[in-house]
């Protein structure tokens, strides 16, 4: 389904969830998870004046105070050209997630990376992986992930710095991966969608998706999803140097890994937005990589069990 927000979207009032375990049904059921907030602990009034405001400002439901993650949690935003996207995001980000950060910025010529660092002197929760050129998303999460072990982080999420991945659902990636190793915030089950994009690229991500679908059968809806929450200790389980892809077909080869790995992968409902500003790095070498390299995981990827 893919719908553009009307007047009355917006008008909507704002719905109370205790929890956001509560949030999964009524998202998936048809309401925008821009219009929920979530109380986890926080008392209704203070919160509903909050999300109030925030949504007023366009910041979306914004929480009285940034919630807690149970676990410590990393969030990589690979990043090649957004010095207008990278402090607005991290600042929302900051908004609905007490949560670290790793930017991990391709020498963009746009000077990305100095925005980076000078975010990083400031918060000590934000940090910055430096590659020399594009190098592509995959090799960037790559690095990331192993930061992330290194470091001894419980979580770690993937996330676009073009606001295409509302900071609003990030939360609730993270809450709902209390039992499984990976959560995706997908476009492609109930209460999913896409808004905003035009018909050319819709075909593409749908018929990407159809043909890994068929191909892989591996039971996943949204396999090109870039908005992801991981287990730490389910990556470190796998071997991280033997994923081929570098570009999005990187995405679909991380979430068959894990389930041949025989991880649990849940997929929640997104509405994902086409970016705010600056360009799409999706070309056709990227698209041509993934139609070449899905029938090959067949036979590239262990059927190994590492889940306990
Ligand atoms: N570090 C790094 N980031 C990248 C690269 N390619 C894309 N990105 C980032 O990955 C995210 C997704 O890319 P985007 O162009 O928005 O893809 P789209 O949403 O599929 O159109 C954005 O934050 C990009 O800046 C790359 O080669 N290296
Ligand atoms: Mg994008």
């Amino acid at each position: 389904m893919t719908t553009r927000p009307g007047p009355q979207a917006a008008a909507e009032p704002l719905r109370i969830a205790a929890t956001f375990a509560e949030v999964e049904p009524m998202v998936r059921t048809g309401t925008d998870s821009n219009r929920i907030v979530v109380l986890q602990g926080q008392d209704e009034v203070t919160a509903r004046a909050a999300a109030e405001q925030g949504s007023r400002n366009g910041d979306g439901p914004t929480p009285a105070r940034p919630h807690k993650s149970p676990w410590r949690t990393l969030v990589v935003i690979p990043t090649y050209n957004e010095k207008d996207n990278l402090e607005p995001i991290v600042r929302a980000i900051h908004k609905y997630l007490d949560t670290d950060i790793l930017v991990v910025d391709d020498g963009s010529p746009d000077g990305t990376g100095n925005i980076a660092d000078r975010l990083a002197a400031a918060d000590k929760r934000i940090h910055v992986l430096h590659r020399t050129g594009k190098q592509g998303l995959g090799t960037a999460y790559i690095a990331g992930f192993r930061f992330a072990i290194e470091r001894a982080y419980e979580r770690v999420c993937e996330m676009d710095a073009d606001f295409s991945h509302a900071p609003w659902d990030l939360p609730r990636l993270v809450f709902a991966s209390a039992d499984a190793p990976l959560v995706i915030g997908s476009r492609y089950v109930p209460g999913g969608c896409t808004v905003g994009w035009e018909l050319k690229r819709r075909l593409l991500s749908r018929g990407a998706n159809l043909y890994t679908r068929t191909v892989l059968g591996s039971g996943i809806k949204d396999n090109t999803a870039g908005f992801r929450c991981f287990h730490t200790a389910a990556l470190a389980k796998l071997d991280l140097s033997a994923v081929h892809a570098q570009g999005y077909a990187f995405q679909i080869e991380m979430a068959f890994r894990m389930v041949r790995a025989g991880f649990r992968v849940k997929e929640v409902p997104i509405h994902f937005v086409d970016r705010r500003v600056g360009k799409s790095k999706m070309d056709g070498k990227i698209a041509r990589e993934a139609l070449l390299l899905v029938p090959r995981l067949r036979g590239r990827v262990p059927k190994r069990r590492l889940a306990d």
